[in-house]
């Protein structure tokens, strides 16, 4: 069998578009082609602080550090990694939110665990009905994940991230003092702030 000239070119331009794009993949991170690391765990807490002599306390997020409460303004994980993501919230008001984000979105399962704060009810579930904040990754305006956070509830759930640096907020309106849409929303290191994974 002969090949004509046009298919063996067909076939060599094959070989280099599977090659590129292989050499591309390993150039682009080892842990595509080798798989996910971790679990990494990632804690974070919702819990009361003082915001100022109006508002007096209001809600805000923190990293949890070996024990301690650390700014949320900026969180650091590590890229193409499964992240074990767990929130607590010690917080006890419920706020309105576009039901959208009643829903979990971007986990590895789609779903979570929700964990009443005495741990004597464990749930898996994509949707609840009814959250105090939410926590939502977003890439530009598009969700990468958002899990709805419930308060005096553990929520727990797994996901991956791309290498990138990204938003997190809260999308429940949880400002203070007759103003829902105000502070603490949308302050860096309350109820706002950035994810840099890499
Ligand atoms: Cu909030």
């Amino acid at each position: 069998m002969e090949l004509s000239d046009r298919t063996v070119f067909a076939i060599i331009a094959c070989m280099v578009i599977v090659f590129g794009v292989g050499v591309g993949l390993v150039e682009m991170h080892p842990n595509v082609l080798a798989g996910p690391k971790g679990p990494v765990n990632i804690e974070l807490e919702v819990t009361d602080r003082y915001y100022n002599s109006t508002l007096g306390y209001q809600p805000s997020y923190f990293v949890v550090v070996n024990g301690k409460l650390t700014s949320s303004a900026t969180i650091s994980i590590p890229d193409y990694t499964v992240i074990n993501l767990t929130i607590i919230d010690k917080g006890k008001g419920y706020n309105p939110i576009m039901p959208q984000f009643l829903n979990v979105t971007g986990t590895t399962n789609g779903k979570m665990i929700l964990r009443n704060i005495t741990g004597n009810t464990t749930v898996v579930t994509s949707h609840v009905n009814a959250l105090g904040h939410s926590f939502t990754i977003m890439k530009g305006s598009s969700v990468l994940v958002n899990l709805p956070v419930v308060p005096m509830h553990i929520t727990n759930a797994k996901f991956i991230l791309h290498s990138g640096v990204f938003t997190w907020q809260c999308e429940a309106e949880c400002g203070g003092h007759g103003n829902p849409m105000g502070p603490p929303m949308g302050v860096t290191s309350w109820m706002d702030g950035t994810v840099i994974s890499e």
